[in-house]
């Protein structure tokens, strides 16, 4: 099925369906309108939030909405899927099989560029690296665009005459790409995610591991060693170099990652010293991980190296992720909304602990956590909590599953407060904190149960604690 897919040109001559009318089906619209392609529109929901204003803006264009039907999409021999829809249902399978075409916004964009690609994927860290990877390049004086999963949908950038694009691919979006192409690729890690839409997580890993497809570098951390080990495989029948980043604790003498973390908080390139962890505004290991995949992805391009640094030395990463918001009588509080799985606030968790900024070394860490738990396996995080967390509030659909986790690995009952909305979990966690505190929200999980996205969750924890404070200036 791959093979014949990614041997197909997508054909602007033919009546075409973007199903989903979010943010890559209305790329999708505007980018094959300029191209003259006859298209449709089909969602499942009957009152998409964007249909008043598509139909407005596509007037003449057709629009499905309600359940999707084998009688209505087999009319449309070409279909491009959003990737918040699985293309795994018996629909679009069947429709495959007669021969219709069936991609995503990626492939599309595989199609049509020039220009040489980067792709970043990733259970954690993918935002990160691929908006530090477009500083290095522009600090550099390069012409380079990253989108993709980060937000600008990848048809979008096409409008920006680019030297590189830089993409940043979730697995949703791996699923129905077959033929991009990339100067340098990389599955920075992986850790349970999305489990309410994959088998299991081998099944998951294995969609990941297509961004290596037709790459001529691949990024890899040794310490990811399922992957790592396939990789290897690889080489017998592809062709590709391999580049490793990762810490020298995973390095053996034949297994010397090229840029490494050194023990002595020192960054290296090929055994050389090029950055020490203080003089990267990123915090925690796994930040210091990225920075590296960062160098590695962008090793092909011969970038001068002083250039590069420079321009990791002034990146301050990007709001939501362990964020720090303000203090508040010596309690300072952090928004890591973007912490959306338990890897990821995993390692939030354990970068406050290794942080070399001294202020934050041994403070006690309340947690702010739950939401919608797409499936996921709770245990590590909950061992965690009982070893690492003072009190942890949560609220949201799944958050009984984490303090049953927590309870069961161990931790006490009363450390627990189960609350029902933002305000209460900020104003539990100032009333449990003592001065030289730390209030980290890192949900592990997704917002949908109560909020549109990441981004407005983490706005309304800003909010709920500048409001704190302005109440307890007022007060004093
Ligand atoms: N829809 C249906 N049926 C369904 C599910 C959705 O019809 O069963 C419709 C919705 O009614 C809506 C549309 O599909 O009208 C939304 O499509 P979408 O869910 O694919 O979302 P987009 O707005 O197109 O945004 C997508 C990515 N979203 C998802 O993968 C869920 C965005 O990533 C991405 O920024 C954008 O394309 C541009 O490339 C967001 C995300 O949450 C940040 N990604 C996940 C993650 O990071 O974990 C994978
Ligand atoms: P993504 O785009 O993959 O969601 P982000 O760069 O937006 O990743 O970071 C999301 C959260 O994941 C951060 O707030 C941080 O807690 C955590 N994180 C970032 N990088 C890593 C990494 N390399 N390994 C594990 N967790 C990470």
């Amino acid at each position: 099925m791959d093979k014949n897919t990614a041997n197909k040109l997508f054909d602007f001559s033919i009546a075409t369906l973007i199903v989903g009318m979010g943010g890559t089906g209305l790329s999708c619209a505007r980018y094959l309108r300029k191209r003259n392609c006859p298209f449709a529109f089909a969602d499942t929901r009957q009152a998409p939030s964007a249909l008043e204003s598509l139909k407005k803006e596509f007037k003449t264009n057709r629009i499905i909405t309600g359940e999707f039907s084998h009688e209505v999409f087999k009319d449309y021999k070409q279909i491009i899927v959003s990737p918040g829809i699985s293309v795994c249902s018996e629909l679009f399978t069947s429709l495959q099989a007669q021969g219709c075409l069936i991609i995503g916004d990626i492939e599309l964009f595989a199609q049509l560029v020039e220009e040489p690609v980067i792709a970043i994927t990733g259970s954690n860290g993918k935002s990160t690296v691929t908006t530090l990877v477009e500083k290095i390049a522009q600090d550099c004086g390069i012409k380079a665009i990253a989108g993709g999963n980060l937000g600008i949908p990848a048809l979008d950038l096409l409008e920006t005459q680019s030297d590189l694009y830089i993409l940043e691919l979730s697995s949703f979006q791996l699923e129905t790409t077959y033929s991009l192409k990339t100067i340098a690729a990389t599955v920075l890690n992986i850790s349970e995610d999305h489990m309410d839409r994959y088998t299991d997580l081998d099944d998951y890993r294995q969609v990941k591991e297509r961004i290596y497809n037709n790459t001529e570098n691949a990024i890899i951390n040794p310490q990811e060693q399922i992957t790592f080990e396939r990789l290897k495989q690889r080489l017998d029948t592809e062709e590709f170099s391999m580049i490793l980043f990762g810490e020298a604790l995973s390095s053996t003498q034949e297994l010397k990652c090229e840029y490494e973390l050194s023990d002595a908080n020192v960054l290296t390139q090929t055994n050389k010293k090029i950055l020490q962890t203080k003089e990267i505004k990123l915090k925690g290991k796994y930040n210091y991980l990225n920075v590296l995949a960062a160098l590695a992805l962008l090793k092909p391009l011969q970038l001068d190296l002083e250039q590069q640094i420079q321009a990791i030395k002034s990146y301050s990463g990007l709001p939501h992720r362990c964020e720090w918001v303000d203090s508040v009588n010596g309690v300072d509080f952090y928004n890591d909304s973007k912490g959306t799985n338990t890897g990821s606030t995993i390692a939030a968790i354990d970068g406050f602990e290794e942080n070399d900024n001294l202020e934050h070394d041994k403070r006690s860490v309340i947690l702010i956590a739950g939401g919608v738990g797409k499936g996921a396996d709770f245990k590590e995080l909950g061992e965690l909590i009982e070893k690492k967390i003072k009190f942890t509030i949560l609220m949201g659909v799944d958050s009984i599953q984490i303090k049953a986790s927590a309870l069961n690995a161990g931790a006490k009952n009363d450390e627990f407060y189960m609350v029902e909305s933002m305000q209460d979990a900020v104003l539990t966690a100032k009333q449990l904190a003592k001065s030289g505190d730390v209030i980290l929200f890192s949900p592990a999980c997704a917002s949908f149960d109560l909020y549109q996205n990441y981004m407005k969750r983490g706005d309304d924890f800003k909010e709920k604690v500048l409001a704190l404070k302005d109440e307890l200036k007022n007060v004093s």
